[in-house]
C-alpha cells in the first residue's frame, strides 16, 4: 500500500472481470451473458419497450443470482476497500451492477451504469430499491404508474450516470487503474486516454489483455484475485 501513497488522487475503474470469481457471469468470455442473450433484446430501451417481460425475466434472473448465498466478494474487492480506507483519495467507479464492492467494504462506490437492485421509472424521476423480481404489473412507489417501473440500469444506447463527475476524477488524478475490463464498451473503455491526458500513470490488471491494453503504460495479467491485492499492496 505504501508505494501507491506517492500518488495524491487515484481513479479505479472496475468490469465485469472483478466479479468472476464471486460466480458472477462476464459479458463476454465463454459461457458469457451475451452469449445466450443479444444485448439489442435485453440491454437496451427499445428491447424493453417492445418486449418488457423478457427485459425482466433476464434482469430478474441475474438478480436472484446475486442474491444467492454463493455470490460473495471476493480478494480483489477486498483489496480495493482496504485501499479507499488507507489512501485520502481513491474514486472507484464500476461498470458492473452487482453490490460486491459494497459489500467488501467500499463506501464510496459510483456505479456508472446503475445497479441491480435499485428501480427506476419510465415515468418519473423516483428510484426505489428492490431485493425481488419486478414485472410489468408493478406500480411505480412514486406515481403509482403501471408498467414504467424498470431495473435502474443504463442500457446500450443511454447515458451513463453522472459522466461529468467522472471525467473530472478523471483529468485530476495521477493514477488509473483498469481492474477486470474488455474495454469494448464507451465512454469507460476512453476513460485510460481522457487519464493519460492528464498525465496520470495507467495501469490495466486483468485476466488478458484487453482491447485497449496498447494504451495502458503498466500491466498485469492474471486472475483478479491473485493480481489486485498485489498490485494495491504493490508487492508486484
Ligand atoms: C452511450 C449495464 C451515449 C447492462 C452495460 C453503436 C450503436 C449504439 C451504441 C454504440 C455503438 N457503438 C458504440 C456505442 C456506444 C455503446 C457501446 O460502447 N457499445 C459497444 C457494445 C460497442 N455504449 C453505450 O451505449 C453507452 N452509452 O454511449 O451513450 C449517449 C450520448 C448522448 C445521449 C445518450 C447516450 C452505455 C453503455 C452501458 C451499457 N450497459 N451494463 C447490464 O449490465 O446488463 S455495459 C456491459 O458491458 C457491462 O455493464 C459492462 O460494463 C460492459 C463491459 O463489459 P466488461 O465489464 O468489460 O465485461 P466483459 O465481459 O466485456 O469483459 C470482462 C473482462 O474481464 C475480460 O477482459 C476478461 O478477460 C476479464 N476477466 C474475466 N475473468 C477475470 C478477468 N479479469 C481478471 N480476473 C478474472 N478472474
Amino acid at each position: 500500500m505504501a508505494k501507491l501513497h506517492k500518488y495524491k488522487s487515484i481513479v479505479i475503474l472496475t468490469g465485469a472481470g472483478i466479479s468472476a470469481e464471486s460466480g458472477i457471469q462476464t459479458f463476454r468470455d465463454q459461457n458469457g451473458l451475451w452469449e445466450n442473450h443479444r444485448l439489442e433484446d435485453v440491454a437496451t430501451p427499445e428491447a424493453f419497450k417492445r418486449d418488457p417481460a423478457l427485459v425482466h425475466q433476464f434482469y430478474n434472473m441475474r438478480r436472484q443470482q446475486l442474491l444467492s448465498e454463493a455470490i460473495k466478494p471476493n480478494a480483489a474487492h477486498i483489496a480495493i476497500a482496504e485501499l479507499q480506507a488507507s489512501h485520502p483519495d481513491v474514486f472507484l467507479v464500476t461498470q458492473n451492477i452487482d453490490n460486491l464492492h459494497e459489500r467488501a467494504g467500499s463506501s464510496h462506490v459510483h456505479h456508472m451504469h446503475g445497479e441491480l437492485l435499485k428501480t427506476s421509472c419510465t415515468a418519473c424521476p423516483h428510484i426505489g430499491e428492490t431485493l425481488v423480481d419486478l414485472s410489468v404489473d408493478d406500480l411505480c412507489m412514486a406515481c403509482g404508474e403501471s408498467a414504467t417501473t424498470r431495473p435502474h440500469i443504463v442500457w446500450f444506447g443511454e447515458m451513463p450516470i453522472e459522466m461529468e463527475m467522472i471525467f473530472d476524477k478523471l483529468m485530476n488524478c495521477d493514477l488509473f487503474i483498469s481492474i477486470g475490463t474488455s474495454g469494448n464498451v464507451y465512454p469507460a473503455a476512453g476513460f485510460v486516454q481522457e487519464a493519460r491526458m492528464a498525465g496520470a500513470h495507467t495501469v490495466e490488471l486483468n485476466l488478458e489483455p484487453s482491447m485497449g491494453s496498447s494504451a495502458f503504460a503498466e500491466h498485469h495479467h492474471g486472475k483478479a484475485t491473485d493480481i489486485v491485492p498485489q498490485y494495491l499492496s504493490k508487492d508486484l
